[in-house]
């Protein structure tokens, strides 16, 4: 178990997000569920084997990538509500943040370094601007020079401009024992290392962005209705069952009151549900289904 985060440290990693761009925690995931992970990566390799995406110069060509987690292992539901991770968030990215994408990054030994980017580049927002994503790496083996560790251009999150492909950036490297977790915002130019070792650096890359933006993994469509609604509500959350100021309503209301509607679970206090039940009802009469 984890203890919470006491506001003390909240707010100091918090401030090193603002002025830095990136925070290092240190033993944020438990010895038992870095393993589970682990185990849930190698159970992937078997029915997905080399990943999700075929290889490339920018993803990698010895990386193995897995997406649409949250369709997998039941253990990804409790990596993307990571305790500190939410209680970090909302700092940086506002209430009502989201889930954005989850993946893992796992670079096999001879991976050239990533080229250096930033993580919003999906927005193509002017710089700059207010934080709109933060990635969390979580190093499931050594973050070292030598395995690859990720790259980050310390207080690039402040900067006007998009990074530069010819440009050779000055970069540190994020060291971390197995179990760290670094946070890395948006706006923060960085890259995955070369991993120089002869084994795997095994990550995940774990992203939320901000409330009103559109999430990067199409995740209330990747994930079937009756499946998202055996979530914590927590997780629900984060994929959007809560309106976040006034987006991403149904009948006006927060999504969750629809979805147990149709799902199961229905809301005695909520106002509206009998008149859009008749009004559904009269919908699907209509088209005959
Ligand atoms: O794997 C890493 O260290 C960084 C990954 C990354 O930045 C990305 O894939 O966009």
């Amino acid at each position: 178990m984890l203890r919470p985060l006491t506001d003390a440290e909240v707010a100091g990693h918090v401030a090193d997000i603002a002025r830095d761009g990136y925070a290092i925690l240190p033993d944020a995931i438990p010895e038992a569920f870095r393993q589970e992970i682990r185990e849930e990566l190698a159970r992937l390799e078997t029915v997905r084997p080399g990943g999700d995406i075929p290889p490339a110069p920018f993803t990698g060509r010895v990386t193995r990538r897995w997406f649409d987690l949250l369709n997998d292992g039941e253990v990804w539901q409790r990596v993307a509500v990571h305790p500190w991770i939410l209680q970090i968030l909302p700092h940086v990215l506002g209430e009502g943040f989201l889930l954005s994408t989850m993946g893992s990054a796992v670079i096999g030994p001879g991976e050239p370094a990533q080229p250096i980017h930033v993580d919003d580049g999906v927005y193509a927002f002017p710089r700059p601007h207010p934080n709109l994503v933060c990635n969390t790496m979580w190093a499931l083996t050594d973050f070292t020079e030598e395995t690859g560790a990720t790259r980050v251009v310390p207080g690039s999150n402040a900067w006007d401009h998009d990074p530069d492909p010819r440009t050779a950036y000055e970069t540190l490297p994020l060291l971390m024992p197995p179990g760290g977790i670094a946070f890395v915002v948006g706006t923060c130019f960085h890259g995955a290392g070369e991993n120089r070792s002869d084994r795997d650096r095994e990550a995940l890359t774990i992203n939320y962005c901000n409330g009103s933006m559109r999430q990067q993994e199409n995740l209330m469509l990747a994930v079937s209705p009756g499946r998202m609604m055996t979530f914590a509500p927590e997780l629900q959350d984060l994929l959007g069952f809560r309106v976040c100021k006034g987006a991403g309503h149904i009948f006006a209301q927060d999504p969750r009151r629809e979805m147990q509607r149709h799902y199961g679970g229905t809301d005695a206090s909520d106002p509206y549900l009998e008149t859009r039940n008749s009004l559904h009802a009269r919908r699907t009469a209509r088209r005959g289904d």
